[in-house]
């Protein structure tokens, strides 16, 4: 999770994260590289004085600083759109999840089994346990999912447009009511994930969060068949 003054990416729990924080580095190096050497060209212009009489045409210049450009857009654009569709792959989903946004909760309904649907509430303050919860981060029931499936996450809203969000999973989806909005998860680490409603959406947007818990499978049988 994300804790206090942390600027970075959250750690990557699933592969579309991972990719999505690689094209980030990707392109910050490209920029830090342009950047750099924009500063150097702007710094040896001002503080020399050399002049070059046959700098008033020179086409191959010109060939080379249009080219440089366009090969460079290039180079980030098409990574982008690469992962731009990976993210919209459905993989033959195994389970499915649907995720419905209240003012101000999410409920949550596993549509393969009968009747398990429940509410998850943020926790109140004065009912923290003051060494195992996070303030404004823990709810009563975490969304339980199994490690390594392919799963399909169901997103709608009950009032107001919401917006599902797991930073740490890449994640981030409108609960628009009436409208049925799809996304795909693969976790592949078992642990406790935080994330917000990301759409501002009345009085209490800050206090609906989203936890979800990842167990291996033979555990999340279990916990179905508990309920
Ligand atoms: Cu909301």
């Amino acid at each position: 999770m994300s804790t206090w003054s942390y600027t970075n990416f959250q750690d990557a729990t699933s592969p579309m994260m991972e990719q999505l924080i690689f094209f980030h580095d990707k392109s910050m190096i490209i920029l830090i590289l342009i950047t750099s050497s924009i500063i150097y060209l702007m710094l040896f212009l001002l503080f020399n004085k050399f002049t070059n009489k046959n700098l008033l045409n020179q086409q191959n210049l010109e060939i080379i600083w249009t080219l440089s450009p366009t090969l460079l857009l290039l180079f980030i654009a098409l990574p982008s759109i690469h992962i731009l569709y990976l993210t919209d792959e459905m993989n033959y989903p195994l389970l499915t999840i649907k995720a419905i946004g209240h003012q101000w909760y999410w409920s949550y309904e596993y549509t393969d089994f009968k009747n398990i649907e429940f509410d998850s509430y943020m926790i109140n303050k004065n009912d923290l346990n003051n060494n195992s919860s996070f303030r404004l981060l823990d709810v009563d029931n975490n969304m339980i999912l199994p490690l390594n499936i392919q799963l399909r996450i169901m997103v709608t809203s009950t009032d107001v447009i919401h917006s599902w969000a797991m930073p740490s999973m890449g994640k981030k989806i409108d609960a628009v009511p009436g409208r049925l909005n799809q996304i795909s998860l693969m976790i592949k680490r078992p642990g406790v994930f935080f994330g917000q409603c990301s759409e501002i959406c009345g009085a209490n947007h800050s206090f609906m969060p989203i936890v979800i818990e990842s167990i291996p499978m033979p555990f999340f049988l279990n916990w179905i068949n508990s309920i």
